[in-house]
């Protein structure tokens, strides 16, 4: 495709599912519907972690076979949360290796009678690879910690006489290798003056803790045992109309009806279609638009498919209804367009991350963040540096929030990490990240990798094959990753859409000249954009903020420090705004967990708010400049400009 025009990603169809690696199945998130149940399994789960030397007791004695209390001490453990800081046993915190997870359940009679029903464990992410045993039976294994992964346990749980009985065991290896994604490395100290034997150490090359555990929620599910399997619709904009164009899966028979209708957000029918594949028109439709950029954002339609179906134990049907925002994406050599309108990124960085749960998803956070994103007037986030849980993927949706949904590829730092395993693994994994949000409309952009050493040879070679599999998988959307390295150097700008830049003038080096950031932040864009007449976004910069820091004149780790380092860059951003830089995302919205060392102060601290989502001084400079933003780029100018006074308590 030629550069220059403008490429627009949804015009190219329904993604290429045959050029995937090996995946079975699709990954619809759970829902109820008539002829679905959930049972959640969150709460308190029987822990224990595997102490001995080895790491190994666990399957030497076989822990998955009996109750785990039988095989000694367990303690209380919360899903979802990382296991690291819910204890006092400092071993905890820092343990390496295998822990084990145990939860008992009673399932309602009709799950277990009816065997036109299907019955699918789902575990939404377990820290770093699992196996998983049903009552003593080794029903599942998956590596990669940040996306969901389930087995159908219809056949464990529809036999015998009382089988409703459920003990779930799952073991969880935190482990991270240079074939994981992230990778790490375990290294063995071996001056005995110094260490004991047997001493080991995990090195990662990512700047957050490597929390773990079962940090998403665990659930069952039913279905029929003929069932819709996955979804993927796409969409796109011909005049008025909007087109959906939809692609069902369906398994367990090939007798069986589909029937779609895709409703308005009145629950008004708009329009609907028969079969595995269709394209269905919305004349007058109402587009899915961000925050701030339009007077109605983040309209949502909703796609019902019903399923009926023949099986040798008679009919069955199958609903499922996946809300559907339609928009445009596309991207010149200048601008990013959402609906064929520019679109600025005005945003942050996050990370999953708190207080006492770690990386456990938590509802009240969710939304605490989501109310802070909005009173700071962003209107976008990427996922730094994994994919989020899905629920938030969700709430982007619904409150407009523009998502670059990035993988787990971060630390990608020594030259061993590119290798053919890894790369296997990589591909693998964004085949995960993009079945679980293919269907998300806030998702406009794949970041395949934060700061791998792109400089290399051998990483210009992987980062153009992972870019080639994620564009495979799915044409509809641009794929990036994000670069800290010289333009010069960079091998993997080539393959991207937009071109990501991390740049930490004024702190990672030159600490304390303020004054030099826009002539540096100004050659950065200079030399990439003369190189590869790409859109730019800044993806990261920030400062180190101790919250109640203050000096004035500003001096590093204050909080006015903090105010004019932003200052500078975005008098910086703003002399190419309107030319080719496309936006900015401050790293980072709140504090966070690190490794020890000595130059972070229990954490990272460039949150613009602390760990516990109070503001430092620099959130109100930055929710000024987002709002200002808005304003000036919204779209129709006149009413929406009413509509974000009204809509802002603090204006
Ligand atoms: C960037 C990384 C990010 C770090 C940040 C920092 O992408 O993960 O947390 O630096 O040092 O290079 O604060």
């Amino acid at each position: 495709m030629a550069r220059g025009s403008a490429v627009a990603w949804a015009a190219l169809g329904p993604l290429l599912w045959g050029c995937a690696l090996g995946l079975q199945g699709g990954m619809l998130y759970p829902q109820e519907s008539p002829s679905r149940e959930c049972k959640e399994l969150d709460g308190l789960w029987s822990f224990r972690a595997d102490f001995s030397d080895n790491r190994r007791r666990g399957f030497e004695e076989q822990w998955y076979r009996r109750p785990l209390w039988e095989s000694g001490p367990t303690m209380d453990m919360p899903v979802p949360s990382s296991f690291n800081d819910i204890s006092q046993d400092w071993r905890l915190r820092h343990f390496v290796g295998w822990v084990w997870y145990e939860r008992e359940v009673i399932l309602p009679e009709r799950w277990t009678q009816d065997l036109r029903t299907r019955v699918v464990l789902r575990i939404g992410s377990a820290h770093s690879y699992a196996i998983v045993w049903v009552n003593g039976v080794d029903t599942l294994e998956h590596e990669g910690g940040y996306l969901p992964f389930e087995a159908d346990i219809s056949n464990l749980v529809q036999v015998g006489p009382l089988p409703s009985r459920l003990r779930i065991t799952i073991a969880i290896n935190n482990t991270l290798t240079p074939t994981t994604l992230p990778p790490g490395t375990i290294q063995y100290l071996t001056d005995t003056s110094k260490y004991p034997k047997g001493y080991f150490v995990q090195n990662t090359y990512f700047d957050f803790f490597n929390y773990a555990g079962l940090q998403r929620s665990v659930l069952l599910y039913t279905t029929p045992t003929t069932y819709i399997d996955d979804i993927t619709v796409t969409t796109s904009v011909e005049q008025d109309s909007g087109l959906v164009n939809y692609q069902i899966s369906v398994k367990g028979s090939n007798l069986f009806k589909l029937e779609v209708r895709l409703l308005d957000a009145e629950n008004k029918v708009v329009a609907n279609g028969t079969g595995t594949q269709g394209q269905l028109k919305v004349p007058g439709v109402s587009l899915w638009w961000p925050y701030l950029m339009h007077e109605r954002p983040a309209y949502l339609y909703s796609l019902e498919v019903q399923l009926t179906a023949q099986t040798s134990l008679g009919p069955v049907s199958d609903f499922y209804t996946l809300p559907v925002g339609i928009r445009t994406v596309a991207v010149t050599k200048s601008q990013f367009l959402i609906n064929g309108k520019p679109f600025y990124f005005h945003g942050v960085n996050k990370h999953e991350d708190a207080d006492i749960r770690g990386k456990g998803f938590d509802w009240p956070l969710l939304v605490k963040d989501f109310n802070l994103l909005r009173w700071l007037g962003a209107n976008a986030f990427r996922t730094s540096h994994y994919p989020y849980a899905e629920e938030v993927m969700q709430m982007c949706d619904r409150y407009g929030i523009v998502v670059i949904d990035e993988c787990p590829g971060v630390g990608l730092a020594l030259p061993q990490f590119f290798n053919n395993v890894s790369l296997h693994h990589h591909m693998q994994v964004m085949e995960e990240v993009v079945r679980r949000d293919k269907n998300h409309p806030a998702v406009v952009m794949w970041s395949v990798a934060n700061e791998p050493a792109s400089h290399l040879e051998s990483a210009g070679y992987y980062l153009k094959m992972v870019i080639a599999h994620t564009k495979a998988l799915d044409p509809s959307r641009p794929v990036t990753f994000v670069s800290n390295s010289n333009y010069a150097a960079d091998k993997g700008a080539p393959y991207v859409d937009v071109i990501c830049l991390n740049s930490y003038y004024s702190w990672y080096h030159d600490y304390g000249h303020l004054e030099l950031i826009q002539l540096q932040l100004a050659t950065q864009f200079e030399n990439w954009y003369k190189k590869y007449q790409k859109p730019i976004i800044q993806s990261e910069y920030g400062a180190e903020t101790i919250a109640g820091f203050h000096q004035d004149p500003p001096l590093m780790f204050t909080e006015e420090y903090q105010k004019s380092l932003l200052e500078q860059y975005h008098l910086g951003l703003d002399q190419k705004r309107r030319k080719y830089v496309v936006g900015e995302l401050i790293w980072n919205f709140a504090d966070f967990m690190t490794e020890q060392s000595p130059t972070r102060v229990l954490g990272n601290k460039k949150g613009i708010f602390t760990r516990q989502r109070q503001p430092k001084s620099a959130a109100f400079l930055l929710r000024e400049r987002y709002w200002k933003i808005a304003n000036e780029t919204r779209y129709p100018h006149s009413v929406a400009k009413a509509q974000c006074l009204e809509n802002s308590p603090f204006t």
